[in-house]
């Protein structure tokens, strides 16, 4: 390792113990960033990247609330405020029982150049809780989301903080939060994006991130001169980043034959196409079910306890949580022929993966680039919200193909390698933390 990196690290560890996705996330940040940061001193001595690596603010909180039997219940809630040089801080909220410090810290770390990345004026944060909404009733959801928010609201605000969801948060716990705010504040505001279009929400932001995702892995092609068109595609997870990759990359004539969820994945060698994306929404999105029922109505092969990384494939878009593809399975991925891949969660490859990915060339988008077209919709959905207008769906999805070809752009310019290679990679992180770094130098040492 780079000692500067290793001197860098070691101050993070010490400083922040135990928390290991964070320092994974930080550590891939600081290898692009130190040896650019190195040609660019004034970056250095205003000590930038340290700034950045502690959250502007962290709010930790009681949620209590009462479940069905009247037993009362009692969560851990966070945000994390990470950066507002750029903008008001934007990131989603994470309900899965597995939320500690450290995992939102990645990701509200990953936020600030995704965030950035996109051209919006957009902060990063992100926070969430250890509340699992599996086997919970709506009305259970309801009263976890109301507690939730009621703590939450003194600290959000249109100008301030925007959050919006993630994993275990979906428009039906965004309109559950939205109404107690609006409840507490007596406020009609953009204060929370991924609304329902009826009230604020705007067009296409639920499909964004999947469809982004499949955008930025046609640019990757189109600098080979190739397309989705013909190809095989492993997806992973069900939820709203997986069913709407599926959904774009089916459209774009490509045939995705996986899907998973955190017990296993089903394997449909003809392709999930327009009707079968159907009822793995009816299962997933309505009947909060198992994807393992897809197998069951099909009559396909169902791998417990598997990850698809095992099948052969062209493209890879991992798209259900992080550390989701480790070396063996990036091995086997290579071996198995599979060029391309664009991640659709935030950071689902572990730096050994990552490692091999680019020692072996193929296009490889890291999530800071190509899941970044969720929080650009949302940053369209403040945009809408301040003008007090909804833009059609083609108008959106319009803007939203032309950010992330801006992205793509972006991380040309800054991962261009000496061998023509593109490492994305790199060009994410330069890329993403230029504008910030700028910021943070015009607004002095706050
Ligand atoms: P959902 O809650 O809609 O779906 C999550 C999916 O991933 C489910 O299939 C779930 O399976 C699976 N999953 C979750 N945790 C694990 C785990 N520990 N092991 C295996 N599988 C797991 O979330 P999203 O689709 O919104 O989010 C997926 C990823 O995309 C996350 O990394 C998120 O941070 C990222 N992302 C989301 C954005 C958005 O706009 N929603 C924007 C950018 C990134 P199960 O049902 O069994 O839990
Ligand atoms: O990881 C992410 O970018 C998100 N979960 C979306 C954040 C947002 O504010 O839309």
């Amino acid at each position: 390792m780079d000692p500067r990196v290793e001197r860098f690290m070691a101050n993070i560890i010490a400083k922040n113990p135990g928390e290991l996705e964070f320092h994974q996330a930080v550590k891939e940040v600081a290898e692009s960033l130190i040896p650019f940061i190195e040609e660019n001193p004034k970056y250095k001595y205003a000590k930038i990247l340290e700034r950045i690596a502690e959250p502007e603010r962290i709010i930790m909180f009681r949620v209590p609330w009462t479940d069905d039997k009247g037993e009362i219940q009692i969560n851990k809630g966070y945000r994390i405020e990470m950066n507002s040089a750029i903008g008001p801080y934007k990131g989603g909220l994470r309900f899965h029982p597995t939320v500690n410090l450290g995992i939102l810290k990645f990701l509200a770390f990953e936020q600030v150049f995704k965030n950035s990345l996109t051209t919006l004026p957009i902060g990063g944060g992100k926070g969430g809780s250890d509340f699992d909404p599996k086997g919970k009733t709506d009305n259970e959801v309801m009263k976890f989301c109301q507690s939730f928010m009621t703590e939450l609201s003194r600290h959000i605000g249109p100008d301030t903080d925007i959050p919006a969801g993630d994993i275990g948060v979906g428009g039906r716990e965004i309109g559950f939060m939205f109404g107690q705010y609006k409840r507490l504040r007596n406020e009609f505001t953009g204060v929370l994006t991924g609304k329902g279009r009826e009230w604020g929400g705007s067009l296409i932001r639920p499909e964004a991130t999947g469809y982004g995702c499949v955008y930025f892995a046609q640019a990757m092609l189109q600098t080979r001169d190739d397309s989705l068109k013909g190809k095989t595609i492993a997806v992973s997870g069900s939820g709203n980043v997986a069913q709407f990759a599926t959904e774009k990359a089916t459209e774009l004539g490509a045939k995705v034959v996986t899907l998973s969820d955190s017990t296993g994945f089903i394997y449909d060698p003809g392709g999930i196409d327009r009707e079968k994306l159907a009822s793995v929404m009816e299962i997933k999105n309505i009947k909060r079910g198992r994807i393992r029922e897809y197998a069951d109505k099909f009559g396909v092969e169902y791998y417990d306890g598997k990850r698809p990384w095992i099948v052969k494939c062209d493209v890879a878009l991992p798209c259900a949580t992080e550390n989701e593809i480790n070396k063996e399975e990036a091995e086997n991925l290579i071996k198995n022929g599979c060029f391309v891949i664009s991640e659709g969660a935030n950071m689902p490859s572990t730096a050994e993966a990552v490692e091999i990915f680019l020692k072996n060339r193929i296009l490889f988008g890291p999530g800071k680039a190509a899941n970044a077209g969720g929080v650009a919709v949302s940053g369209l959905e403040m945009t809408q919200n301040s003008m007090r207008m909804s833009w059609h769906r083609e108008e959106v999805d319009q803007k939203l193909q032309q950010i992330m070809k801006d992205i793509h752009e972006t991380c040309i310019r800054f991962g261009d390698e000496k061998d023509g290679y593109i490492n994305y990679v790199k060009g994410s992180n330069i890329g993403g933390f230029v504008k910030v770094a700028d910021a943070m130098l015009a607004q002095g040492a706050v």
